[in-house]
């Protein structure tokens, strides 16, 4: 069938009929929901050939494929990436127009898929993207969680988490495939099975359904659609009859509850694994049925799986879904019968690993003994891959008991657990981490004795975002100024954006980018009142900090510019003058159980009404806090942003892509030499950013030779009245208990990421912006040149070079 002809009369002749025959109402009738999803399902249409031209192709031409496997894709609105794939913008603009339908109140009904955390599934969202318009045959494999990430409320300036039922009018992208189920199991014991030294019979004593939802991922422009499959845990029974009949309705359906709680709720930790058993069981939820799908759906049924790897490369979104591993090592040798070793010769040609963390922490490990209880057949699988490797192990260092303990991925100490990182490791022919630093870093610290065994195993592939959603949609401002100088190509090859570097020194250019930035904020300003009830100035500086709340991110550091900001000018050592009116914007959400994250926020909100509302500053710093910060508030506060705080503690961000998003947005960036940074500044130039602080190394000797911050408190004067007025209790009514006596002293006792060595350097830094604002024309130059230079931070060129480094799979250009 082909797709609906891109006219507005056939746009129309579809909407409407989706509001009649699909939502069962006359135009005039209908709810802004009702036409929300009408026109949802009218775009789809345009998408459905094009995606079942590319399903067909999956299965006719048996091209390599990417599977990646990722427990978060954090997807944001879908409307407006979808309208811009199929170059409806206009067309359903205008159609709309006719027929006296407001698209942006349509727009505002949507309600996003938060279905990740922050960075890792917001990165697995751009990949996905840039996937399709590269025309590369991929799908993506995920967890459809009825619950995304909280929603954030603040209740007297403390953070408090509501559920988020993102589905609760309804989900217009996704298509349930209840026919394609599969079962997955889970507990029970083992049995040897006879003839076999190696199979065993796996005989579980629980299970569930797994049912699909597949959600179709357009390519820009290119005709390509590709699929995100996300799986949903159903109950294999509804309820028990007898006991429903006999009264106890609890208890009839309790197994169903138990089993549909597996993909009820994303768990809202970021860098600091829960090791809970329902994360477990999620875990190996999605990788099984994903597995199974491919193996059983995807591929011909007389497939030889001894090539499976010309046929698909399972990427591992960090450890989350690892135990892959030892579930297709299970399919092998026991449902296929294979021989140990060539299952294990497959099996490490078909799994590459991406490392997202440098936190030791925030290795995921499991305990042997919750392993055993849940997957009794993976943890032994996993103890042969075990034994095999130390031998290895021991054959190559002699007498190295103490490395080979080490890197064994059984962990005896402090209880006996499985590392999921040392298990991809060893399983996957490849291993990268997501910045040029980080990969160097996983290479010479986290992983290094694995570096120093398989040299060739460990690369780099540095993030990306898409230009698409990041650029084009949220900044339709610049786009329109970028497509008018340089033609429209960059929107799929970014680094034509470098043609705009001569235009840095072009006044009328940077005036009209400057009017870009002015309107980005009024626009900023709007969304704010109405979505938040607060209210910015739409001329002031603007610095914005939005990340995930950690204390490695360091948002405490932010905070103690601001508080050392206004106790100067308070105390007047500051004039007020010549301080630069600033709006900073802060959006964080803190992981539930994260106690000191918690508390920054609600200093961070005690500070900011405190500041918002003293006559003293005549309105010159304003600090707002949106609760809630999601991808659609991202797309509306990135491109309205002068200044980007990346300002972690150098050795301990992997990479970061907000730090991209705002480059590419014309903000200029004040931040360490951490993660991506790094690269933003090379490729900006060092006049264009704003660098402070220590160095990796010189953090790492620093905490080597025992770091006091209690000499920084006592040494710098404006540090030390910055952190006294706070432990006044000046910010919170005098209360001087409570958040602010942990904060104050979890800075001045510990301080584990040093905020307080790099104060000063920080201050220092800021005061350098402030002199670079007051220069309204260098400072859009150094704007622009920051847009013309940050083309490398496409997601395109991040799979370009996974596709080169790694994958080795090759875009397909289909014809249909
Ligand atoms: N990251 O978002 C997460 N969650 C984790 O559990 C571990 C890491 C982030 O991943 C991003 C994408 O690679 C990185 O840019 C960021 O530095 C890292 O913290």
């Amino acid at each position: 069938m082909a797709a609906p002809d891109h006219t507005v009369e056939a746009f129309t002749w579809q909407f409407l009929h989706e509001i009649n025959y699909g939502q069962g109402v006359d135009l005039d009738r209908a709810s802004a929901n009702d036409k929300y999803l009408a026109l949802a399902r009218t775009v789809r249409h345009y998408l459905s050939t094009r995606w079942l031209t590319a399903l067909r192709h999956q299965y006719r031409d048996q091209a390599k494929t990417v599977a990646y496997l990722s427990a978060e894709f954090l997807l944001g609105p879908q409307l407006e990436n979808a309208l811009l794939a199929t170059d409806l913008e206009e067309i359903a603009a205008e159609s709309l127009r006719l027929l006296g339908v407001d698209i942006d109140e349509l727009r505002s009904v949507e309600i996003e898929p938060g279905l990740g955390n922050g960075g890792l599934g917001r990165l697995a969202a751009c990949f996905i993207d840039s996937l399709a318009t590269l025309n590369v045959p991929s799908i993506g494999y995920g967890i459809r969680y009825e619950y995304g990430i909280f929603r954030q409320t603040f209740v007297d300036g403390k953070q408090v988490e509501k559920p988020d039922h993102w589905l609760r009018l309804g989900s217009p992208w996704e298509i349930p495939h209840p026919e394609n189920a599969v079962e997955v199991s889970f507990g029970g014991r083992t049995e040897a099975v006879e003839g076999s030294d190696v199979a065993r019979t796996w005989i579980p004593d629980w299970h569930v359904t797994a049912v699909p939802y597949n959600y179709m991922v357009p390519g820009y422009r290119n005709g390509r659609v590709n699929t995100l499959r996300l799986w949903s845990a159903k109950a294999q029974h509804e309820f028990d009859l007898a006991i429903f009949n006999a009264g106890d309705y609890a208890e009839a359906v309790r197994a169903r509850t138990f089993a549909e709680n597996i993909s009820k709720v994303l768990y809202p930790e970021d860098s600091t694994p829960q090791g809970k058993e329902l994360r477990l069981q999620q875990q190996y939820f999605f990788v099984a049925a994903s597995l199974r799908d491919f193996l059983e759906t995807v591929l011909p049924d007389d497939y030889d799986l001894h090539r499976l790897p010309e046929r698909i490369t399972w990427q591992l979104n960090d450890t989350h879904p690892v135990i892959a591993v030892p579930e297709l090592m299970r399919i092998l040798v026991d449902e296929r019968g294979w021989g140990w070793d060539e299952a294990w010769e497959v099996t490490q040609k078909v799994f590459a690993y991406t490392c997202h963390t440098l936190l030791p922490e925030a290795l995921e490990v499991w305990s042997v003994d919750l392993l055993g209880r849940l997957l009794p057949r993976h943890l032994e699988i996993i103890y042969r891959i075990n034994e095999g490797f130390l031998e290895e192990l021991r054959a190559t260092y002699p007498g190295d008991e103490l490395r080979v303990r080490r890197m064994s991925i059984i962990a005896e100490q402090p209880e006996r657990s499985v590392r999921m990182a040392h298990l991809a490791t060893v399983a996957g022919f490849k291993v990268n981490g997501v910045a040029a630093l980080h990969s160097e870093l996983l290479r010479d610290k986290v992983l290094n004795d694995f570096a120093e065994l398989w040299p060739d195993k460990f690369t780099n592939v540095t993030n990306g975002v898409t230009p698409r959603r990041f650029v084009r949609l949220a900044n339709p401002g610049l786009s329109g100024l970028i497509t008018e100088a340089i033609g429209d190509g960059w929107i799929t090859d970014l680094e034509q954006l470098r043609g705009l570097e001569p235009l840095a020194d072009d006044a009328e250019f940077r005036r009209r980018f400057r009017e870009i930035k002015g309107a980005n904020k009024h626009r900023l300003a709007r969304v704010l009142a109405e979505r938040d009830g607060l209210e910015i100035a739409g001329d002031a500086m603007l610095d914005a900090m939005v990340k995930r709340l950690h204390e490695y991110k360091r948002q405490s550091l932010k905070l103690l510019h601001i508080v050392s900001l206004y106790e100067g000018i308070t105390s007047g050592r500051l004039p007020l003058e010549s301080v630069t009116p600033r709006t900073f914007v802060f959006g964080a959400k803190a992981a539930p159980g994260y106690v000191r994250a918690k508390e920054t926020i609600e200093l961070i909100n005690a500070v900011g009404a405190t500041i918002n509302i003293d006559p003293a500053l005549q309105g010159r710093l304003k600090v707002v806090f949106p609760a809630n910060y999601n991808v659609g508030l991202a797309e509306t506060l990135i491109p309205a942003a002068d200044l980007s705080e990346q300002i972690s503690l150098a050795g301990k961000e992997a990479s970061g892509t907000g730090n991209m998003k705002f480059a590419l947005n014309g903000a200029l960036t004040i931040g360490t030499d951490d993660g991506a940074n790094v690269e933003i500044r090379q490729l900006v130039g060092d006049e264009n950013f704003f660098l402070f602080g220590m160095t990796e190394p010189e953090a790492a000797e620093l905490q080597a030779a025992g770091y006091d911050p209690g000499e920084y408190y006592e040494s710098d004067p404006e540090l030390k009245a910055a952190l006294d007025l706070l432990a006044s209790g000046a910010f919170t009514g005098g209360e001087r208990g409570g958040a602010v006596a942990s904060i104050f002293s979890s800075l001045t006792e510990r301080d584990r990421f040093m905020a307080l060595a790099d104060f000063r350097a920080y201050i220092d830094a800021q005061e350098r912006v402030e002199e670079a604002y007051a220069d309204h024309e260098a400072w859009s130059r150094s704007a622009v040149l920051n847009v013309a230079r940050s083309g490398f931070f496409s997601s395109d060129r991040s799979i370009q070079d996974y596709l080169d480094r790694i994958w080795g799979a090759k875009p397909v250009h289909q014809a249909d």
